[in-house]
């Protein structure tokens, strides 16, 4: 856990796993429970921090290798932290992020196979402390994300769309494994069904988030549940 007061909801999955639109609803429940929660996302989320995302996800010409690009990431998360998250949450705020450090776990050491002493290296530095409270990981078989995120595409696939199904069943896999260590807080969301049966899962988990200054209770019951 953070040591700071505010609150970090993080969300993970394979791509077309509905990542951004459950973000969106997560934002606006939190909303209508009287919590006012910053949207952002990694690679990216800053002004620079969203240049280095073109770099790491561009196809150009130039070989970059797993190493180098697990290092773009931290960078990106470097300046995303510094500049955004931890002055949000030392101010008390939410944040909720589509994606964060499980994605470099999933995608550079699970993906890529990069080692996970070198990721737990660069994580303790580069987020000195700040840590997702809450991590939301929605799980759907590969082919049926592949199949979202291709209908929902309009350009070209970026460096990392552009990888195998075999890949991608590597990054799930390394997913469901990070889940069942930290149980905890990375809760597995069944993103195979329609959007309001996700809903409805995220829901159950968000409604037991503490508040800050709040012992104990969750946030209220169902959807009309007390506010904040
Ligand atoms: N990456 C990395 O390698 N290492 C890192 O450390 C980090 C990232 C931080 C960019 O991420 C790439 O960076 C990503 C991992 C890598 N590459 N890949 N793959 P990104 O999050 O910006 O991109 P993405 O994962 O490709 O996101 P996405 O394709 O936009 O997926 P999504 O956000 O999970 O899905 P969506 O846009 O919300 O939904 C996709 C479509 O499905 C859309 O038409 C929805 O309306 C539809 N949808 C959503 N939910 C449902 C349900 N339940 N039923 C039916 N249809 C649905």
């Amino acid at each position: 856990m953070s040591p700071s007061p505010g609150m970090l909801i993080t969300l993970e999955g394979i791509e077309g796993a509905g990542k951004s639109t459950v973000a969106r609803r997560v934002c606006a429940w939190l909303g209508r429970h009287a919590i006012q929660a910053t949207l952002t996302r990694e690679p990216g989320g800053t002004a620079l921090a969203e240049r280095v995302r073109q770099i790491v996800l561009e196809r150009g010409q130039e070989r970059l290798s797993a190493v180098t690009e697990t290092l773009l990431m931290f960078a990106a998360r470097g300046i995303h932290v510094e500049n955004l998250i931890r002055p949000a949450l030392e101010r008390g705020e939410w944040i909720v992020c589509d994606r964060f450090t499980d994605a470099t776990r999933a995608y550079q050491g699970g993906g890529r196979g990069v080692d996970p002493r070198l990721i737990e290296s660069l994580a303790a530095h580069v987020q000195g402390g700040v840590q997702p409270h809450c991590t939301l990981l929605l799980d759907l078989p590969v082919p049926m994300g592949l199949e979202r995120a291709r209908s929902r595409q309009a350009g070209a696939a970026d460096r990392i769309e552009a990888e195998t199904q075999a890949f991608f069943e590597r990054v799930r896999g390394a997913y469901l494994e990070l889940a069942r260590r930290e149980p905890q807080r990375i809760h597995v969301i069944d993103a195979s069904v329609p959007l309001e049966a996700v809903a409805r899962q995220v829901e159950a988990v968000l409604e037991r988030l503490p508040f800050p200054g709040r012992s104990g209770s969750g946030i209220g019951g169902p959807m009309g549940g007390e506010t904040a």
